[in-house]
């Protein structure tokens, strides 16, 4: 028998709380499809946030080639345009996160080997979801809410892409089902589109979603 590793240092976050370690996807970082600007820079800070939480989750935008909020879905439209969808506005994004591609994938560097749950996004062809909760036509569960109930989870921290999309509709949600959330600034990038950031911002905080650092959090 070989020797047992030694064992990870124990987890410093309370046993009711999660990481929610969003779309750290090669379709956001430089050259990838919708690509967030520096969003690479993320992966070092989730490294060293993943091994203070027993829990973790990671989510992915999955979308179908054909999935509407492809610019190229949309003759004439160009990425970036917002259009008028039956569940209301969609900004039109590049082809990003397509099933099953490169561009879909986690980054290689992402280390969270004991993350207990990867749920995907976006894959209902006719609706987008930024959200991890909730689908755009606010009404379609992921199922996550329900998830995080059954497992005793009360309190999310979130970290990855995009800070004004993705994690904050993420947060936003997360108190909507009645969670405690808290975003972690520097573990962020923002796509940044007609002031989005700082709306997401606000909004967060009208909503008691708590913004801090990776260093407060960890107290280093
Ligand atoms: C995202 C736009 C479209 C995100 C995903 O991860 O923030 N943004 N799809
Ligand atoms: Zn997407």
């Amino acid at each position: 028998m070989t020797a047992p590793t030694p064992n990870a240092p124990p987890p410093t976050m309370p046993a009711h709380t999660a990481l929610l370690v969003i779309d750290v996807q090669y379709g956001f970082m430089p050259g990838g499809g919708l690509p967030v600007a520096d969003g690479d820079a993320v992966v070092p800070v989730i490294n060293r946030l993943v091994p203070h939480f027993a829990n973790v989750v990671i989510t992915q935008d999955w979308h179908p080639a054909d999935h509407i909020s492809f610019a190229a879905n949309h003759p004439g439209r160009q990425p970036f345009d917002t259009v008028t969808l039956p569940y209301g506005p969609q900004v039109l994004w590049p082809t990003h996160c397509v099933q099953g591609t490169r561009d879909a994938a986690l980054h290689d560097e992402l280390r969270a080997p004991h993350a207990q749950l990867v749920i995907r996004k976006g894959f209902h062809r006719d609706v987008d979801s930024y959200s991890t909760f909730t689908e755009a036509d606010r009404t379609t569960t992921t199922g996550l809410a329900a998830y995080l109930h059954a497992r005793g989870i009360t309190h999310v921290v979130l970290c990855g892409l995009a800070t004004d999309f993705c994690v904050a509709w993420s947060a936003l949600d997360a108190r909507a089902a009645g969670l405690h959330a808290t975003v972690v600034e520097d573990a962020c990038r923002a796509i940044e589109l007609n002031g989005s950031l700082a709306q997401a911002w606000a909004d967060m905080g009208a909503a008691g979603v708590v913004r801090t650092t990776s260093a407060a959090l960890l107290k280093i």
